[in-house]
């Protein structure tokens, strides 16, 4: 670190001490310089922070205002206070060794009285950014535009039924793209804010999706005007904040997608916690974006079981990543994309050692996850057993079948004349499960 005063002097860089250590503040399977296959840790899981969460999330929630202060939220006005703000979470980034960070613009840069001012603003923040990225290193994971809590988006963004506020938030959207390609972003997010309604009652749900997509195609063609390579990646989520949004889940998101000509343009932004409020799980989400070949990245977080919210909690379930991971693993990584913690924490949680222990935690979960996932990759018994279960397909008449070969007629005829009726064969779900509970027994 740069030896300028310190916003967080309390905590030191976390160190990786291995599996036996029990030390709250180290790293127990997170070893960033670990080679795998040539490429250390820290790039094969290219961890990134939410900058929205860690360094503007204040612990409000609906029945009460926020429990969490931190000392360096003072300052003569709000851009100053952005700027020292944006101090504290790059010393952050580098205390806890993540290589990635994201943010929404109007997180990292107060919104002025016009939209005028509030690129003003953008610039000065953007400059700083850019600075402290060439100071320590780190690298823009993803930049993504804020178009849900300012109350002109109460009806949706690029939804909205009124085209003054499809405008405005094509010039929001533009302005983020520019900052985000200064900042040499890798990828740049759509999360479908309340693109979405509440009631059928006052809604066209058809017009709204096509100007969703003609929104979509708009920022793809200035993406290309001004050079920005990045991979678009579209975040779903089924409700919150309203009541039925338009990117459900990954299927909902791949449809719509290829309904309106974008698939080539896209990829998927998946999060657990969303996963799990459209009725999934994280690897099921993984799996059908996998299948379309377009797993893009990760926010990596949890929800609660109990809840029927985005609670965003950090993960420390080696079973639920173990599964993610074998997954991510299997379909070749995630690419230009990441794990981003888009995760919070607790509104009691109020220390700054707080932020420290949740992603100390986070990151360890994932990296275990990894290791038994690599294991289990390694040994290939799941991969043997399905390729069994699916044989009958790469011969004979199952062959024909998966090349087009045969049709309705010809099996017909084959079950009367030859095959008859067949036999039942067990999927041995059990017996697939115990042995995916020892690999999570046994650890890395
Ligand atoms: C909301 C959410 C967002 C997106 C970026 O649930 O996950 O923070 O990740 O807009
Ligand atoms: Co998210």
């Amino acid at each position: 670190m740069k030896k300028t005063k310190q916003l967080i002097p309390s905590v030191g860089t976390v160190a990786y001490e291995g599996p036996k250590s029990e030390n709250p503040l180290a790293f127990k399977h997170y070893n960033p310089d670990e080679l795998f296959d040539g490429k250390t840790m820290a790039e094969h899981m290219r961890f990134s922070i939410a900058y929205w969460h860690s360094f503007r999330g204040v612990g409000s929630d609906p029945f009460g205002p926020g429990t969490i202060v931190r000392p360096w939220e003072s300052g003569k006005d709000a851009v100053s206070v952005a700027l020292k703000r944006m101090d504290a979470a790059f010393e952050f980034f580098q205390k806890i060794r993540a290589p990635f960070w994201c943010f929404h613009d109007r997180d990292i840069a107060p919104e002025g009285k016009s939209l005028a001012e509030s690129n003003r603003n953008l610039d000065k923040i953007v400059a700083h950014a850019k600075q402290l990225q060439k100071a320590t290193g780190m690298k823009l994971l993803w930049g993504t535009a804020n178009l849900f809590s300012n109350p002109r988006f109460m009806c949706g963004a690029s939804t909205n039924p009124d085209a003054h506020v499809f405008a405005y938030a094509a010039a929001q959207v533009k302005k983020a793209l520019e900052v985000t390609l200064e900042l040499g972003g890798e990828n740049y997010v759509f999360w479908g804010g309340r693109e979405g309604y509440d009631t059928l009652l006052n809604t066209d749900l058809g017009r709204e999706q096509d100007h969703l997509a003609t929104f979509l195609q708009m920022a793809v063609d200035y993406a290309k005007a001004i050079g920005f390579k990045g991979q678009f990646l579209i975040e779903p989520k089924p409700k919150e904040p309203t009541k039925h949004q338009y990117d459900f889940d990954c299927a909902t998101c791949i449809g719509f997608l290829g309904t309106y000509g974008l698939s080539k343009h896209f990829k998927l932004n998946i999060e657990t916690n969303h996963a799990t409020l459209a009725g999934h799980s994280f690897q099921h989400e993984i799996e059908v974006a996998a299948a379309a070949s377009m797993l893009g990245s990760i926010d990596a977080n949890s929800g609660d079981m109990l809840l029927g919210w985005d609670t965003d909690q950090f993960n420390t379930d080696t079973r639920e990543l173990t599964l993610a991971m074998v997954s991510i693993l299997r379909a070749g990584g995630l690419g230009s994309g990441g794990f981003n913690f888009d995760a919070k924490l607790r509104r009691a949680s109020t220390d700054i050692d707080d932020l420290f222990y949740a992603h100390v935690g986070g990151f360890d979960a994932y990296a275990l996850a990894f290791k038994i996932a690599r294991r289990i990759l390694a040994d290939g018994k799941f991969d043997e057993y399905v390729a069994n279960r699916y044989a009958s397909y790469d011969s004979g008449f199952g062959a024909d079948i998966e090349s087009g070969k045969v049709g309705f007629k010809e099996l017909e005829k084959l079950v009367l004349t030859k095959l008859g009726e067949p036999k039942p064969k067990s999927g041995h779900q059990e017996y697939l499960e115990n042995l995916f509970a020892q690999y999570v027994n046994n650890g890395a």
